[in-house]
C-alpha cells in the first residue's frame, strides 16, 4: 500500500523524525535533494519500520496516500521556500505541506495564505527537544487551519512525548500560531539557561564552590521546585572533567552562541510592546560574552573586577529562591508575550494548553510547567503568571532571598542582569506611582506631547515656553 506520511529534508532532524514516525508503526516515505542522506537512512535503520523511499519528489508524492501529508525538515529561510515551491507544482487540492523547520511566524502565515490560493493546507509546526526529541518524542506545536489537524494531529500526538499519558502536542492556533509559540519557547529557554548561569557563577565567585560543589547543589535542587531539564543537564555540565582532569566549565570558551530564536523573540516582544526583560537580558548577554576584544579592552582600563569570596551560610538558599523567583518572572513574561500575540493575530491560544505541551519532549521541560497550566486553567484571563495565588505565594515567600542575592551580586561585582532585571520588573509592577509620570512631563515639555492627569479626564498640556499655564489639548 501507499505511505501515510513523508518526510522530506533527511539531515538530523528529518531522518530522526522519520525513524520516530516508522517505529509507531506509520509506513513513511522519506526522501532528500541529495539521495545517498536517503539511501543511508534506509540502509542504517530499515529495518526499523516501514519506510519508502523516493529519489525525487514526484517520486515521494506518488507514493503516498491522499490527502497527501508531506513533512519538511530542511533548513530554514530559502531552502524551506523552494521546496514548498516544487511541492505547491505537484500536489493536488487537498495535500497538506508541513514545516517542521524553526520558521520564523512571519514566513509560516505568508506560506499559509500563499499554498491556500493553491487549495493546499501548511502547517507551521514548531518541533522542540533537538534529535534526541525528534527520535524519541519531541515536543510538537503546530500552527495552521483546524482542518489540518484532524488529519495530522493523531499521527503526532502518537509520535510526540507524553507526560501523564498526555501527549505532548496539541493544535496551537491558525497560520503562524504554532512558528510564534515556539520562538516563545525558545526564548524563555535563553533566560532560563541565563538565570541559571547566573546561580552557578554566584555560587562559583561569592560562594566559593567548586564545579564539582555546585553541581551536587543542581542535583538537589533538581528534586524540588526548580526540577527540570535544565537543571539535570546543569549538574551534568558542571561535574565533567576533561582529559586532564579539569573541571570542562574551566576550560570551555566563555562566549556564548545564538541561532537567532532568542533574538527574533525580542524583536516581535519590541513589536507587541510586551516587555520581555527576561528574555531580552538573556540574549544581550550571550551578546556581551562575544564580545572579546572590547571585554580585554575594558579590562585592561579598569582590571578585571576582583570578586572575593564571602560564603555565608544561606547564600546556597538563597540563591534557589531567587532563581525560582527570576524563573517565575521570565515565564510570566514569556505567556504574556503570547497571550498578546493571540489577541493581535485572533489566534485564540489556550495559555494552559502551551505549559501541558512543554512538559515532556522540550528544552525547558519542568514540574514547574504543571503548576502553570494549573494556573491558566483555573483563571484563563490571568493579569499575570505572578498574580495566581501559587506564584504569588512562591515569589513572597522568595523575596528576601531574592533581594539579597541582588545585594550580593551588586556589592561584589558578578554580574547577574537576570536576577536584577526580574526583580526591577516585579518592583515595577508593584509600584503605585511609576516615574513614567515624569517622563511624561518630560515628553510634554520638549514635544508637547501631552499627558493625562489623575484627578480629571482629558489630555493636557503645559505652555512650558509660555506662561506654564495648562490647556486642555
Ligand atoms: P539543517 O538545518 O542542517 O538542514 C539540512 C537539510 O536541508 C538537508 O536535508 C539538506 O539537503 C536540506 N536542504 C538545504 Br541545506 N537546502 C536545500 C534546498 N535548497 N532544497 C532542498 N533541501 C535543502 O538540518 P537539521 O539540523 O536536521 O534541521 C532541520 C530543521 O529543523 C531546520 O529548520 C532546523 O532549524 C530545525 N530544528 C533543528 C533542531 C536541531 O536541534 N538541530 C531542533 C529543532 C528544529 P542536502 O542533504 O541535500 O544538503
Amino acid at each position: 500500500g501507499k505511505a501515510r506520511i513523508a518526510v522530506t529534508g533527511l539531515a538530523t532532524m528529518g531522518s530522526n523524525l522519520a525513524r520516530n514516525l516508522a517505529r509507531h508503526g506509520f509506513k513513511v516515505a522519506v526522501h532528500n535533494r541529495t539521495p545517498a542522506k536517503m539511501k543511508a537512512l534506509l540502509d542504517e535503520h530499515g529495518h526499523e519500520g516501514d519506510f519508502v523511499g523516493a529519489e525525487t519528489l514526484q517520486d515521494l508524492v506518488d507514493s503516498l496516500q491522499t490527502p497527501r501529508q508531506i513533512i519538511i525538515m530542511v533548513k530554514a529561510g530559502g531552502p524551506t521556500d523552494a521546496v514548498i515551491d516544487e511541492l505547491s507544482e505537484i500536489l493536488e487540492p487537498g495535500d497538506m505541506v508541513i514545516d517542521g523547520g524553526n520558521a520564523h511566524y512571519a514566513d509560516t502565515r505568508r506560506r499559509e495564505a500563499a499554498l491556500k490560493e493553491k487549495g493546499l493546507l501548511f502547517v507551521g509546526a514548531g518541533i522542540s527537544g533537538g534529535e534526541e526529541g525528534a527520535l524519541n518524542g519531541p515536543s510538537i506545536m503546530p500552527g495552521g487551519p483546524a482542518e489540518s489537524y484532524k488529519h495530522v494531529g493523531p499521527v503526532f500526538e502518537e509520535i510526540a512525548a507524553k507526560v501523564d499519558g498526555q501527549p505532548c502536542c496539541v493544535h496551537v492556533g491558525p497560520d503562524g500560531a504554532g512558528h510564534f509559540v515556539k520562538m516563545v519557547h525558545n526564548g524563555i529557554e535563553y533566560a532560563d539557561m541565563q538565570l541559571i548561569a547566573e546561580a552557578f557563577d554566584l555560587l562559583s565567585r561569592v560562594g566559593g564552590q567548586t564545579p564539582a560543589e555546585i553541581s551536587e547543589v543542581f542535583t538537589q535542587w533538581n528534586s524540588g521546585d526548580l526540577e527540570s531539564y535544565l537543571v539535570e543537564i546543569t549538574a551534568e555540565v558542571l561535574k565533567h572533567v576533561d582529559a586532564n582532569g579539569t573541571p570542562l566549565v574551566q576550560v570551555i570558551e566563555d562566549a556564548a552562541e545564538q541561532k537567532g530564536t532568542g533574538r527574533w523573540t525580542v524583536q516581535e516582544a519590541l513589536e507587541l510592546g510586551v516587555p520581555v526583560t527576561g528574555i531580552a537580558e538573556a540574549v544581550f548577554a550571550r551578546s556581551l560574552s562575544g564580545h572579546t576584544d572590547q571585554r580585554k579592552a575594558v579590562r585592561d582600563a579598569f582590571g578585571a573586577s576582583e570578586v572575593v569570596a564571602k560564603p555565608d551560610a544561606d547564600l546556597v538558599d538563597d540563591v534557589r529562591q531567587a532563581l525560582y523567583a527570576s524563573k517565575v518572572v521570565a515565564y510570566a513574561q514569556g505567556f504574556d508575550m503570547i497571550r498578546e500575540a493571540s489577541k493581535n493575530y485572533d489566534w485564540n491560544i489556550d495559555l494552559g494548553a502551551m505549559a501541558t505541551i512543554w512538559r515532556g519532549g522540550c528544552i525547558i521541560r519542568a514540574q514547574f510547567l504543571n503548576r502553570i497550566r494549573e494556573a491558566y486553567d483555573a483563571n484563563p484571563d490571568l493579569a499575570s503568571l505572578l498574580v495566581d495565588n501559587y506564584f504569588r505565594d512562591a515569589v513572597q515567600n522568595a523575596e528576601a532571598a531574592w533581594r539579597r542575592v541582588v545585594v550580593r551580586a551588586v556589592e561584589s561585582g558578578v554580574p547577574t542582569p537576570g536576577f536584577v532585571s526580574a526583580l526591577a520588573y516585579y518592583d515595577g509592577l508593584r509600584s503605585e506611582r511609576l516615574p513614567a509620570a515624569l517622563v511624561q512631563g518630560q515628553r510634554d515639555f520638549f514635544g508637547a506631547h501631552t499627558y493625562r492627569r489623575v484627578d480629571r479626564p482629558g489630555s493636557f498640556h503645559t505652555l512650558w515656553s509660555g506662561d506654564r499655564s495648562e490647556v486642555e489639548a
